[in-house]
């Protein structure tokens, strides 16, 4: 329900937006977007499923819908490729008109050892394991039913034994690398520099479809996708092995990050099955400390990217240079937290933008070069009351309470007006929201007994 005020911006609308309000509409376009086995993200723009998105979703339906936040994990497994990957994409070849690339673009089913579901040949930023624990502690029991954590941690292991092999750095083999700006945050100023190497061509027809559902200026731009394109062919007509040098190879901390916080939530789930968890814990503590000496920037105060092929720092301050705070005891973590509250991100404006305010080349509505997306948002709120900064944690909130329903549901916002960008009733956003509005924050990954106290009234 829209308040009466109408658009964006009428304040006396939102205050009339109570916490329930909010979670029912919330709920309401996950149901809409759930196709019976996995939620597209969007019902337009994004008609298929895609690998980090289910993970993020199902932390927010594990509170309303904790059977449906199991389906979406295990449905991840039928596509996962023999050698561990789980791909970005698992396609429902009957609507294969409506995004491109589709299957008809990879047709994954010819290339030896890709899963039973047809898929993209790329990935996501690793953040299932995470979610899967999230997701057994909110319904316990209904886990152990049905044997949730056995059907899915070895499903779990062996994709990030495919991260740790096939996809290891090759300067420092405890980081693990994207292969394609697709593998999380697209059009990322992280990235420019190795694409400037990609010439802008590709021997496949280019078809937008998605700029039916976005506005103009918040996507990337045709010629960009040329060069996606590019990449993208010629990681398929290697059949996506990863065994020769690739032309877009980069360590990105977001993706890293990521993969830390997985492995320790993989150790959680190996104490609850009674296995032994040692190694888990083991290797996050190596890609955090490779996090640290490979990636830290130490006059920009963040995390910031490499490029695998030449070697270089991209010395950008991006919200993915932010994501280690979700790590426990990162290094670093003070400095970051400067960095956070700082001009680049929260100093300048309400929300964390996906790029540093201060740049020249910042643009608060394309994609992932400056609007605030709900995602990082969330991981970085979360990050803040995981250290007990609830003062900047607090700065966030009003994002889940106000901002997302307000603008319905939006793939990302204006990270100074709010103003939403990008297609609206976004899964994602609906999820992160009905998380950030039901628990004040989240379990340690190191604790097991502080369990996360319930939101009570959200009264605005
Ligand atoms: C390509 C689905 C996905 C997200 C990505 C986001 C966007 C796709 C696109 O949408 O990417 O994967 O067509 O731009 O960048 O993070 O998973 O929501």
């Amino acid at each position: 329900m829209r308040p009466a005020e109408g658009g964006y911006g009428h304040r006396s609308g939102w205050r009339t937006m109570t916490r329930d309000v909010v979670l029912e509409r919330a709920q309401r376009v996950l149901d809409a977007n759930w196709t019976g086995t996995y939620t597209v993200p969007a019902s337009g723009l994004y008609p298929h499923q895609w690998s980090w998105d289910s993970a993020f979703i199902a932390i927010g339906t594990r509170h309303t819908r904790p059977d449906r936040a199991r389906a979406e994990i295990l449905s991840l497994v039928p596509a996962q490729w023999d050698d561990g990957r789980i791909p970005q994409i698992i396609y429902n070849p009957t609507r294969d008109e409506e995004y491109a690339p589709g299957n008809s673009f990879w047709r994954s089913q010819s290339i030896p050892g890709s899963g039973v579901r047809p898929s993209a040949g790329f990935v996501q930023p690793p953040n299932h394991a995470w979610a899967a624990w999230l997701v057994h502690s909110a319904d316990p029991e209904g886990s152990a039913s049905e044997g949730f954590l056995e059907a899915i941690y070895p499903v779990l292991v062996r994709w990030h034994d495919y991260l740790a092999g096939p996809r290891a750095s090759s300067r420092n083999p405890t980081l693990s690398v994207i292969k394609h700006p697709w593998e999380g945050t697209d059009n990322s100023p992280l990235w420019d520099d190795a694409l400037s190497r990609v010439p802008v061509e590709s021997g496949t027809e280019i078809r937008r479809p998605d700029l039916l559902h976005a506005g103009h200026g918040e996507r990337p731009d045709t010629n960009e996708y040329r060069k996606y394109y590019w990449l993208a062919e010629r990681y398929r007509a290697n059949q996506c092995r990863d065994d020769e040098p690739f032309a877009f190879e980069m360590v990105c901390p977001l993706f890293n990050a990521l993969q830390a916080v997985s492995e320790l939530a993989l150790a959680r789930i190996a104490d609850a099955l009674g296995a032994s968890s040692q190694a888990h814990r083991d290797r996050a503590a190596v890609i955090s400390t490779a996090l640290d000496s490979d990636l830290w920037d130490d006059e920009l105060g963040i995390y910031v990217a490499r490029d695998d092929v030449s070697g270089s720092l991209v010395r950008k301050a991006t919200a993915n240079g932010l994501a280690p705070l979700l790590i426990p005891d990162a290094g670093h973590g003070p400095e970051l937290v400067a960095t956070l509250l700082g001009p680049r991100f929260l100093g300048g404006g309400k929300f964390v933008p996906s790029y540093d305010r201060t740049a020249a080349d910042f643009d608060p509505a394309l994609y992932w070069r400056g609007p605030a997306w709900f995602n990082l948002n969330w991981m970085i709120m979360r990050a803040m009351q995981g250290i007990g900064n609830v003062e900047a944690a607090d700065r966030l909130t009003p994002l889940f309470s106000e901002v997302s329903a307000q603008g319905d549901f939006p793939e990302y916002v204006d990270p100074t007006s709010g103003e939403p960008r990008g297609t609206r009733n976004f899964s994602w956003t609906a999820a992160l929201t009905i998380d950030a509005l039901t628990v004040t924050h989240l379990p340690p990954l190191s604790d097991t007994t502080n369990a996360p106290a319930p939101i009570g009234s959200y009264e605005h």
